[in-house]
């Protein structure tokens, strides 16, 4: 069965990889991002299955036109992934730069939100769709310098199971998909400001999870039959598990 899926962040990492697999699984993408070319060459490459669609999820005002700004045929989307993103810095709370943490909520947090709010009425209206929300590990299991961007996702967990409660007997579906260590993507560049030397030694000597491992387990969550649902799905590479609790010694 083909679908209309809408993905946020489409224009690179996780975003990219599940566009690309949607696509080939013969469903219908809407690729929402900021990067406007990046948008266009995913389109030139994908075909008209394929709908660039430019957006920042912390522009609330454009957010709130949805669905009825999508052209005629792409308004009822089957699949919302809230995939944009982002974690900035990882110096301690102390240290941290107010901006940096009001940016981080405004997009993992009200942007997913928001999204969410102009897409789930008309899902519930059919009684069809699926909200996937990605999530990560840092909304569960604390670590120094993750502090909002560890709070923001333990939102994103919070609000999905509360989804869940809300849309319990529907066929309205919700999934908070928490990865832990995914490398090949823009993450920790971003996360650096751009600095990709401090960026790459986030995945050195490690085999992390890649942009594809997470679209494969998109790909399994939404074509599961529609009964089921997929409440949280942790993922970690085998290099990587829950530590144990740290104590800082006296030098
Ligand atoms: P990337 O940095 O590679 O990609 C992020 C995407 O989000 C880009 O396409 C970017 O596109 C888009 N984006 C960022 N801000 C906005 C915005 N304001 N409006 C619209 N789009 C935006 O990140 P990943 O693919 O690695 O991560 C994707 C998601 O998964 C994030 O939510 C992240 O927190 C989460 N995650 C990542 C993990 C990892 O280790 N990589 C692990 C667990 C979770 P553009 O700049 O064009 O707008
Ligand atoms: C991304 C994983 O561990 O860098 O959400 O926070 S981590």
């Amino acid at each position: 069965m083909s679908l209309t899926i809408l993905v946020t962040g489409a224009t690179a990492g996780f975003g990219e990889a599940m566009t690309r697999r949607f696509i080939r699984d013969g469903h219908r993408v809407i690729a929402a991002a900021r990067r406007r070319e990046r948008l266009d060459a995913l389109r030139a490459e994908l075909g008209e299955r394929l709908l660039p669609f430019p957006l920042d999820v912390t522009d609330a005002p454009s957010i709130a036109g949805l669905p009825a700004t999508l052209p005629t045929g792409w308004q009822e989307v089957d699949v919302l992934v809230n995939n944009a993103g982002l974690a900035l810095g990882m110096d301690p709370a102390q240290r941290a730069k107010l901006t940096d943490w009001d940016r981080m909520v405004a997009t993992n947090v009200s942007g997913l939100m928001h999204m969410t709010h102009a897409l789930l009425p008309g899902m519930v209206a059919r009684d069809r769709g699926h909200i996937v929300n990605l999530g990560s590990t840092a909304g569960t299991y604390p670590y120094p310098g993750g502090h909002v961007y560890g709070a923001s996702k333990a939102f994103v967990k919070q609000f999905s199971l509360n989804l869940r409660a809300d849309l319990v007997g529907s066929n309205v579906r919700v999934t908070d998909l928490e990865p832990g260590l995914v490398g090949g993507t823009e993450f920790s560049r971003v996360r650096f400001g751009g600095d990709a030397e401090r960026a790459a030694k986030v995945y050195a000597g490690t085999q992390p999870l890649s942009a594809d491992d997470i679209a494969e387990a998109i790909a399994w969550i939404i074509g599961l039959p529609p009964h089921v649902n997929v409440n949280r799905l942790e993922m970690m590479p085998t290099c990587q598990a829950n530590g144990p609790l740290t104590i800082k010694r006296a030098e």
